[in-house]
């Protein structure tokens, strides 16, 4: 391998999830979803924005398809819609829903392109969130018995499982931050919601394996590279006390080492766990801990943080650095550090990088060309980091860029745009960007070339 190929092998993909793209919110008998609701509330979201239409992928996924095609990908990593398959998120199966997600499994194996199918990307019934949502237990079940019909129905062809996407949004920013579906700030609910999704992901690992024999199956986690703002003591407890928050909590239990105890103290002493870790049933956590045949790494950017008024507590700081249109900061760097930290603190069996990429605007020229050479950088240095990972001995076996359309970028509605096409909402017409032509390449040749 020279320094700018790839192993021989190395999967190339691109990742979408049901909510952004698919729109027919309410076609087929699909149910409600929290994203359905919340989307639907003044305020929720930036210009009142839901994904009723999105991209309209319900109805064009044939030729979004065949970009993924003319891509060259591997790989395509998407996601199913609980709502439609279970419309009131327990019982009644939707045929409908898996004769949708069937056709495009079969559609993309003719075309020689692997399925990478999520089970969970933030698409909750209703129905269970009426029922208590997260916080409840019984969520996890019902997730269970879900993947166990989508299993059923799927597990002969699709061999590439993700649980769950990003339990830090499907608990945290959803249950205590408030800013994604149900919208709810409530620490104690955050934190039994974190160990809900996660309990979630082990039970429906069991079933995928009962189902989909020799199946891989993993978790995709998103994790921010957390830097001290500088060296004081007092600064690195901070960073560590968000590296915590966001990664620590959710990757120890998964790797066998239960809640991070630095954070169960601080969080009982915080008032955020009043009936501590009541939620924690015996065997929980090794189901939470069932070998994985892979971690999913979700990496965009770093948080810089500093001490905040209370021990232990941190603050972000804002350093005036390049940024996406996000505002996230550029730091192809911190990937690299976090693969290889994920490598030598964990025993990982193999890393695929699910989700990586960038918010530009740049919209099509008179020409019709759009000019994201921007986004074109930014690939280029975080799979520059891939292969200083690759080097440094990490098992990373691929990369999903996120995410192959313009979509529905959540509370930010349509205002960001991550995607390889450009996507005209009210024509609904793409437009691969020059990015697109770019990664093509670098699929075609494995590797960033000279
Ligand atoms: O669009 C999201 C995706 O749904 C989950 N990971 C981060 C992306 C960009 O914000």
């Amino acid at each position: 391998m020279t320094r700018t190929t790839f192993p021989a092998g190395f999967v190339w993909g691109a990742a979408t999830s049901a909510y952004q793209i698919e729109g027919a919110a309410r076609a087929d008998g699909r149910g409600e979803s929290i994203w359905d609701r919340f989307s639907h509330t003044p305020g929720k979201t930036q210009g009142g924005a839901s994904g009723d239409i999105a991209c309209d992928h319900y109805r064009r996924w044939r030729d979004d398809f065949a970009l993924l095609a003319n891509l060259g990908a591997g790989a395509y990593r998407f996601s199913i819609a609980w709502p439609r398959i279970l419309p009131s998120g327990r019982g009644q199966v939707n045929q409908a829903g898996l004769d949708f997600y069937r056709r495009q499994v079969d559609d993309l194996l003719r075309r020689g392109i692997t399925p990478y199918v999520t089970l969970y990307h933030w698409d909750l019934p209703v129905a269970l969130e009426d029922a208590g949502g997260w916080p409840a237990r019984a969520t996890a079940e019902a997730f269970a018995a879900y993947a166990d019909v989508v299993a059923q129905a799927l597990g002969d062809r699709v061999k590439h499982w993700i649980t769950i996407n990003e339990p830090w949004c499907v608990s945290m920013l959803s249950y205590q931050v408030g800013a994604h579906a149900p919208g709810r700030q409530d620490w104690p609910a955050a934190l039994a919601a974190s160990h809900h999704t996660l309990l979630a992901h082990g039970m429906a690992e069991a079933e995928i394996r009962r189902s989909s024999p020799g199946a891989q199956v993993g978790i995709a986690l998103n994790f921010t590279a957390s830097v001290p703002a500088s060296d004081s003591q007092a600064d690195h407890e901070a960073a560590r006390a968000f590296d915590g928050y966001f990664n620590r909590w959710f990757l120890d239990p998964v790797c066998g080492r239960g809640y991070p105890s630095d954070m169960v103290a601080g969080y009982m002493e915080a008032g955020h766990l009043p009936d501590g870790l009541s939620f924690v049933r015996p065997g929980d956590m090794d189901i939470i801990a069932a070998p994985t045949d892979f971690l999913g790494v979700n990496y965009y950017t770093r948080e810089v943080v500093a001490a905040a008024a209370r021990p232990g507590a941190w603050q972000p700081v804002y350093l005036d650095t390049p940024r996406t249109a996000m505002g996230w900061e550029i730091y192809p760097e911190g990937l690299f550090q976090l693969l290889r930290r994920l490598h030598r603190a964990y025993d990982l069996p193999k890393i695929y990088l699910t989700e990586n990429g960038v918010s530009y605007l740049d919209a099509p020229g008179e020409d019709g060309r759009v000019r994201d050479g921007r986004r074109i950088d930014y690939l280029r240095e975080h799979l520059d980091a891939c292969l200083r990972a690759i080097a440094a001995g990490v098992p990373l076996a691929g990369y999903f860029q996120w995410s192959l359309l313009d979509n529905f970028e959540w509370g930010h509605g349509y205002a960001q745009r991550f995607g390889a096409v450009y996507v005209d909402y009210a024509t609904q017409r793409r437009t691969p960007k020059d990015s697109f032509f770019w990664y093509r390449d670098v699929i075609a040749r494995n590797g960033l070339g000279g």
